[in-house]
């Protein structure tokens, strides 16, 4: 199971994994979105990854779930550091905090767009309806870029 999480974040996230720390730094090639944004994806791959804000909320909240026609089962990950290793879980839902950019980012919590109907394409843009315990569905729009290497 570990291979695969290990093989699958190589495949998604386009830096070095355990070296990122900060990701409001931008990726090379590309300036990131106030938003949130994926990354494209080749042919091959079905499953994709969002990062970025999340809009702000008047109150805290939770994330429960995401819609979005790109992909039939979105899940919500965290990636936690268990003993100084790097594991990616599922977890329920993302605790938000009120009136805070709560960011989602490889590190940390995060959306996997599993089962992806087509490849993502850099340029392209999705529709992404976030699901929140409290407060009514937001539905944003989810820009593709490119992985920065040219
Ligand atoms: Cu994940």
């Amino acid at each position: 199971m570990m291979k695969f999480f290990v093989m699958l974040l190589l495949l998604i996230f386009p830096f070095p994994i355990l070296a990122e720390t900060n990701h409001s730094e931008p990726v090379p090639g590309n300036a990131l979105p106030n938003g949130l944004y994926a990354f494209e994806t080749s042919s091959g791959m079905r499953v994709g990854a969002v990062f970025g804000v999340l809009p702000r909320l008047m109150d805290a909240d939770d994330l429960v779930s995401v819609i979005s026609p790109v992909s039939s089962q979105i899940e919500i990950h965290e990636m936690k550091d268990v003993d100084g290793i790097m594991k990616m879980r599922k977890v329920d839902f993302i605790p938000l905090q009120k009136q805070k950019e709560n960011i989602l980012l490889p590190t940390g919590y995060h959306l996997m767009l599993m089962n992806l109907k087509s490849p993502l394409q850099e340029g392209t843009e999705f529709p992404m309806t976030l699901v929140f315990r409290k407060a009514s569905s937001v539905t944003v729009t989810v820009p593709v870029l490119g992985r920065g290497v040219n």
